[in-house]
């Protein structure tokens, strides 16, 4: 008995010993990440002051580059116009075929082509933020890397170059003058674009915001997504020249931040959350492996412990449409006021986001029936995912919990009815973050703990680290 006591010791000191290298191994590692500024695996983020919460690198728009980053030889840049209907089924293509696998390699993102309209085109895009590589030779689309823009707020203060305008906007005025007349340094300094020499074309004029819909430039941030590399060319380094080329592109328009989101931990998560799954359709999630047969449950019990009612049980719930997006803007972003990393919105981007679009994003309000008022608010979107090597099941459909609020409902009778018209648009599964309010509720909810971690990051700028209950930043 000591003696497997004193085994089970050693074991686990020398585990220990093991973490600890493969942590040293991971925060030295970075051959490009430690080039860039954001604060290093290793950094002490959290006994920052809040002086010291502002950009790591000040924003020198002189400096920018005027010429794209050199490709390898058999590639050429090459934008994705996701108006033309070819460009756009190549993206879907290369994404369909290469993008974010879970864990195990048995389920691909299949974002559709109206979402990743939706997703990249919102009020003040820029089509030179949808970077894509061709091999030159055979014009195929091998990797890309997209940016949108938007206004982000972290630990009291605008994610912005210039620290002249940091206030947050105060709760009355969601869009406020503050954010509406900061300039960052770039966009004042009016940089000029250029397409430079040989390969690249894009046409980089500097129009500050100008496309925002509600006058002046309120962008402080980009949100990245959709970087991909198709498989055969990985490890070939291609990520970090389009990471440059798109942080290139986006600092001649003036802009010096950025956020993102990734499963995979780089320097360094300003939070760190986790995906929660709720069944919806139980016997079809078992059947191809998203989850298992609880012990001692069978088929039919386990299809019974996850029925829902067939209608929303809340009175007065109905989609959002577009006259309520000016109060429902102003309501949603007082909410999002209380989190510490949280987004604020136009109404021309609340109206993008929100409005309901076919199998694309779901928003519900709850009007009051005497008022006529209307008191609260919950969405999600869908994000199909293939399912890999099943005869049976192709496609794995889910709903996506997204932004909401809640002046007079229950957080809990909101999201019910979120699972409940889910169901009933025939999703499989119901997933969300244990960010915003979700957690307690997920619980009570037969939400199940997913494997899944997603870590936030910011670009260029040094904070403390959040707690993924203060985080009210949803991307896509
Ligand atoms: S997250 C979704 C990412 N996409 C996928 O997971 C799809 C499947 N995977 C792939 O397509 C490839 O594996 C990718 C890497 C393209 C991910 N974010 O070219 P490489 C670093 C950032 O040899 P590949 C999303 O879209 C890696 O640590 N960096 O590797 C948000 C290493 O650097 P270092 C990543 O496997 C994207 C380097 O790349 C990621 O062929 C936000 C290796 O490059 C990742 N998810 O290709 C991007 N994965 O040596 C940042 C690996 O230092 C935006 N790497 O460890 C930053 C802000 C830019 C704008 C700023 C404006 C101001």
């Amino acid at each position: 008995m000591g003696s497997d006591k004193e085994d089970l010791k050693e074991a686990l000191s020398s585990l220990s010993v093991r973490q600890q290298r493969k942590n040293a191994d991971e925060a030295e590692k970075h051959a490009f990440w430690d080039t860039q500024p954001v604060p290093a695996l290793s950094d002490d983020t959290d006994s920052l002051s809040d002086t010291q919460i502002g950009p790591i690198d000040p924003a020198e728009p002189d400096k920018v580059r005027k010429q794209p980053y050199n490709l390898p030889d058999m590639f050429q840049w090459s934008d994705v116009n996701l108006d033309r209907d070819e460009e756009a089924q190549e993206l879907y293509t290369l994404l369909h075929e290469n993008y974010v696998e879970d864990g195990d390699n048995m389920f691909r993102f299949d974002y559709s082509i109206p979402f990743l309209r939706w997703a990249m085109q919102p009020p003040g895009f820029r089509p030179q933020w949808h970077i894509g590589v061709r091999v030159t030779q055979t014009q195929k689309l091998v990797a890309f890397i997209g940016a949108t823009p938007a206004e982000l707020y972290c630990h009291g203060a605008r994610v912005q170059a210039s620290a002249a305008v940091s206030a947050l906007p105060s709760p009355s005025s969601p869009s406020s003058s503050a954010a509406e007349s900061a300039q960052p340094a770039a966009a004042a300094a009016g940089e000029e674009g250029s397409s430079g020499e040989g390969d690249a074309e894009p046409s980089e004029e500097v129009v500050p915001g100008g496309e925002a819909g509600d006058g002046g430039n309120r962008d402080s941030v980009v949100e990245v997504n959709f970087l991909c590399v198709h498989k055969k060319l990985r490890s070939k380094r291609l990520a970090p020249v389009l990471i440059r080329e798109l942080t290139r592109r986006v600092n001649i328009c003036g802009i010096f931040q950025a956020c993102y989101t990734a499963g995979v931990v780089l320097p360094k998560p300003v939070a760190r959350s986790r995906y929660y799954h709720r069944s919806l359709n139980p016997k079809k999630l078992i059947e191809v492996g998203f989850s298992r047969l609880a012990p001692r449950m069978t088929m039919v019990r386990t299809i019974k412990l996850y029925a829902l009612p067939d209608a929303p049980q809340t009175r007065g719930l109905r989609p959002l449409k577009d006259a309520d997006c000016e109060i429902c803007c102003k309501m949603l972003n007082e909410h999002l006021l209380r989190f510490t990393l949280a987004p604020q919105l136009s109404i021309a981007e609340f109206r993008h986001w929100m409005v309901p679009r076919a199998g694309v994003v779901h928003s519900y309000v709850i009007e009051d029936s005497s008022t006529k008022q209307v008191t609260d608010m919950i969405s999600f979107y869908a994000l199909p995912s293939s399912i890999l090597g099943n005869d049976k099941h192709r496609t794995l459909r889910a709903a996506y919990c997204y932004y909401y609020f809640a002046t007079k409902t229950p957080l809990l009778a909101l999201m019910t009815d979120a699972l409940i018209l889910a169901k009933r648009q025939d999703f499989d599964v119901f997933n969300a973050l244990d960010i915003l309010d979700n957690e307690p509720v997920l619980k009570e909810l037969k939400f199940g703990i997913g494997d899944g971690h997603l870590q936030y990051y910011m670009y260029n700028w040094r904070c403390p680290t959040v707690k993924s209950s203060q985080v009210g930043l949803v991307l896509l």
